[in-house]
């Protein structure tokens, strides 16, 4: 079963208030038009990459609601609605309901007191890792463990190093064998059976690419990522992230992404 090999993505536009997105560091507003525009151009890779998108509607009163990637997971099989961690994400999940459920036979929801992030969510060829965070709590993985053994998916809890907003924020995986990691992620044993890749000294933010059928999704602003996974042998689409970057966000995120069944 292919883990990066996709035929259907959803994507939301983003609503004028993203700019008031949330961020650990406050480096200044992006631009509206800044974030419109770098959507736009992933959006258009998706679809060069041979994905059909479907683009949704903006939500203006949930500004980070373009990051569909937190509020829900999506396999060929089933969805699952998650809890996001973010008091003023919550809301995002319920959003999304008709839309999975117009969109998948099995639409499965996590309950219960915890909250997990689809950020935190890495899928590998032989389990799903669930990273703790300042965003998924161990009740939030737990319960979302047991919630993807029903549709016989092993998946396994792990540490988010403090500081990395979401796991996958500092992971993304490249290929059946090989995982790259930010220095934090690096050799901490996360990825047992996976070779690990590391990104280059001050490029950490890199680690947030995006695997998509037969290239990878690189941020534009990180050239000495783009040359090293280029040495390697991997077709590389740089994109650009500067804006969506200051709400801390990278290339994972602005998609729930499937294979047809
Ligand atoms: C947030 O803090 O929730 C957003 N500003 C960024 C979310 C990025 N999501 C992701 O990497 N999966």
């Amino acid at each position: 079963m292919s883990v990066f090999h996709f035929d259907r993505a959803l994507v939301r536009t983003p609503g004028r208030s993203v700019v008031g997105g949330l961020r650990a560091e406050d480096r200044g507003n992006p631009s509206y038009e800044g974030v419109l525009a770098e959507h736009a151009a992933y959006v258009a890779a998706l679809e060069a990459s041979g994905v059909a998108v479907e683009v949704l509607g903006p939500l203006e009163a949930f500004p980070d609601s373009v990051f569909v990637e937190d509020p829900a997971l999506v396999f060929s099989e089933a969805a699952v609605l998650l809890r996001p961690g973010a008091a003023s994400r919550l809301g995002e999940a319920e959003h999304l309901r008709p839309e999975l459920e117009q969109r998948f036979d099995r639409v499965l929801e996590l309950t219960g007191e915890g909250f997990a992030d689809g950020g935190d969510i890495l899928v590998t060829p032989s389990e799903v890792l669930i990273g703790l965070s300042a965003r998924t709590d161990r009740t939030g993985a737990e319960a979302l463990a047991a919630c993807l053994g029903s549709i016989g998916r092993a998946a396994r809890v792990v540490e988010t190093p403090p500081g990395v907003l979401h796991f996958k924020t500092g992971c993304s995986l490249l290929d059946d064998e090989t995982v790259l990691v930010a220095p934090p992620l690096a050799g901490q044993g996360a990825f047992p059976g996976l070779r690990e890749l590391v990104t280059p000294d001050g490029e950490d933010a890199a680690a947030n690419a995006l695997r998509v059928n037969e290239v990878v999704f690189v941020g534009e602003a990180f050239p000495r990522t783009i040359e090293r996974l280029e040495r390697e042998g991997y077709r590389v689409v740089p994109l650009p992230t500067s804006e969506i970057g200051r709400i801390d966000a990278g290339l994972s995120c602005m998609s729930l992404r499937w294979k047809l069944a």
